[in-house]
């Protein structure tokens, strides 16, 4: 039962670019004002409205982004191409390229269909609102957030002494438990690839939550509501 009133907290991750499914989730899990959304990276790449789903989050003031290694990299290569000097630089040409192969073309199509305050807003809300990892107490649990994963982990290794290359490239060790005393929910590594059994769905093991069932790849998006422990799926 919900309290008016009472921060409700929700978390999904890897949308890809599909606005329809987010859209339809927001309704799903009806999400309020006073409800918070986390969004555990991957906005950017692969499906064709990273930025509507950009500028639905940046009107809410509920929705809080965690950086994706895509996001991070739409970022560098939608700044760079905004510059004459990055953009002729043959490197930059050849980075730009091999990402346009690899996920990066709609998001450059969307990203070209903006007007030039639009353009400014979505680079701006990457660059100083998503954050490398965020952490939540929602019930009596205790929750570190971040896109991938934790890699080089030890007991009371700071969360700021990880660099974005490491939360957001890597994978985590589900055979072992990271905290005695909080869960980790992490996206990035679609779940039918942590346990065939677990396609479609969120996957838990060990402390540890996997959040990316898959919705760029066909499967399912997935929510998870941090205070009941209930699933959504899209
Ligand atoms: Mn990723």
């Amino acid at each position: 039962m919900r309290k008016e009133g009472i921060t409700i907290y929700y978390v999904m991750s890897d949308l890809h670019g599909h606005f329809e499914e987010y859209s339809e989730m927001l309704s799903k899990i009806r999400l309020k004002d006073s409800d918070s959304l986390f969004i555990l990276g991957d906005i950017c790449d692969k499906g064709p409205a990273p930025f509507r789903i950009m500028k639905d989050a940046l009107m809410r003031c509920n929705v809080f982004p965690i950086i994706g290694d895509c996001d991070y990299k739409a970022l560098r290569m939608l700044s760079g191409m905004q510059s004459e000097k990055t953009r002729s630089d043959p490197k930059f040409r050849a980075r730009f390229a091999a990402w346009l192969s690899e996920g990066g073309t709609p998001t450059v199509t969307e990203f070209r269909a903006l007007s030039e305050e639009e353009q400014t807003d979505v680079l701006e809300f990457i660059r100083d609102e998503f954050v490398a990892y965020d952490e939540v107490s929602a019930g009596d649990t205790d929750y570190v957030m971040v896109h991938a994963g934790l890699p080089g982990f030890f007991e009371n290794k700071p969360l700021d002494d990880y660099s974005v290359k490491e939360l957001t490239s890597s994978t985590p060790d589900f055979s072992r438990e990271y905290f005695a005393d909080k869960r980790l929910i992490t996206g990035h590594t679609p779940t039918f690839l942590l346990d065939e059994n677990s396609r479609g769905r969120i996957y838990r093991r060990n402390g540890q939550i996997g959040i990316d069932a898959g919705a760029a790849e066909g499967e399912a998006l997935a929510c998870l509501c941090l205070d009941t422990g209930e699933e959504f799926y899209v």
